[in-house]
């Protein structure tokens, strides 16, 4: 997907595709379907909008401590976003260059949380007593990408997962999936016409059988029309805990993003149409309903 073998940045993003390509059916998939459709000549192809990855808010651990990765890497933060029910606050990032992904971490308010949840993550998260990003080499690519697969708490009990889910779906899946891609966003204005509308790329999606997240409508619109976003559901995934009990869970998922020109452009034909001339940036009230695209309501399609 990116080619700089030189380049740390490159090599993580690559890693983590690759184990979340392996990982999620739905990324594949698409992909696949796309291939047979023509729309796209090969996954490169695919302009990726964003990534993102959820965090715990505890002490050496969350977004200050993850985002040290990239900030290395050259990402800029940018918008700060707060959501009051689910008790995350999270912000985003702009690439170094345009041909990278934005990034979208997430982080939650451990403190917001019943005693008893906060003392079930304390119990896994209290023997970290330094940030565990501040021991990896960040130069070395490939070093980062192993850090972003390995496990830096224990395997939680089941019941403890399952007393997580409770009271937060975000907490549970964070305790089990760690700092694993929670997706990748397929930039849908950049395909083909016949595709390059969410109303389209929706259809499409039904049509070869990836179900959607249906939260707020199955295409969230911003408050200014010009950011629609849509995302599909995790698959459910046997897992193992630390007890030996087993259980389905969430997993990862896909988001698709179609940005439009900011008014400033709209005027500009399409084939003058550059990525910085479109709505940049990410939505409150749609980024509220995509989380719970790992959420058991939509999963199980009770919503
Ligand atoms: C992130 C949900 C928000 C977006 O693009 O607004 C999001 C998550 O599920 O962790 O991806
Ligand atoms: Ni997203």
């Amino acid at each position: 997907m990116y080619f700089d073998k030189q380049k740390p940045l490159d090599i993580v993003l690559n890693d983590l595709f690759a184990h979340y390509r392996d990982h999620v059916a739905d990324v594949s998939k698409i992909t696949d379907a796309l291939l047979a459709n023509a729309v796209v000549s090969s996954q490169d192809d695919i302009v990726n909008d964003h990534i993102a990855f959820r965090t715990l808010g505890v002490p050496h651990l969350g977004i200050a401590s993850f985002e040290k990765i990239f900030l290395a890497y050259g990402y800029q933060r940018r918008d700060h976003y707060y959501f009051e029910a689910k008790k995350l606050d999270a912000y985003w990032y702009a690439p170094p260059e345009p041909h990278y992904p934005r990034i979208f971490v997430s982080e939650l308010q451990v403190k917001a949380l019943s005693a008893e949840a906060q003392k079930i993550i304390q119990q896994y998260t209290d023997p970290i007593n330094s940030d565990p990003v501040d021991s990896l080499a960040l130069s070395n690519g490939q070093a980062v990408a192993d850090f972003l697969q390995q496990a830096l708490w224990p395997l939680p009990t089941a019941a403890d997962y399952q007393r997580l889910l409770e009271e937060s779906e975000y907490a549970a899946w964070v305790i089990y999936n760690r700092y694993y891609l929670n997706h990748y966003t397929i930039s849908i204005h950049e395909l083909k016409d016949g595709y390059n509308t969410l109303e389209e790329f929706n259809c499409f999606l039904e049509g070869i059988g990836v179900k959607l997240n249906t939260a707020g409508g199955k295409i969230k619109t911003s408050a200014d029309g010009l950011l629609r976003q849509s995302s599909t559901v995790s698959a459910l995934y046997e897992a193992t805990f630390s007890d030996g009990r087993a259980l389905e869970i969430a997993g990862s998922y896909v988001e698709f993003a179609e940005r439009s020109p900011l008014p400033a452009f709209q005027h500009l034909a399409k084939d003058e149409l550059k990525p910085e001339h479109r709505r940049d940036g990410f939505e409150t009230n749609n980024a509220d309903k995509i989380f719970e695209s790992t959420y058991t309501g939509q999963i199980k399609g009770e919503q």
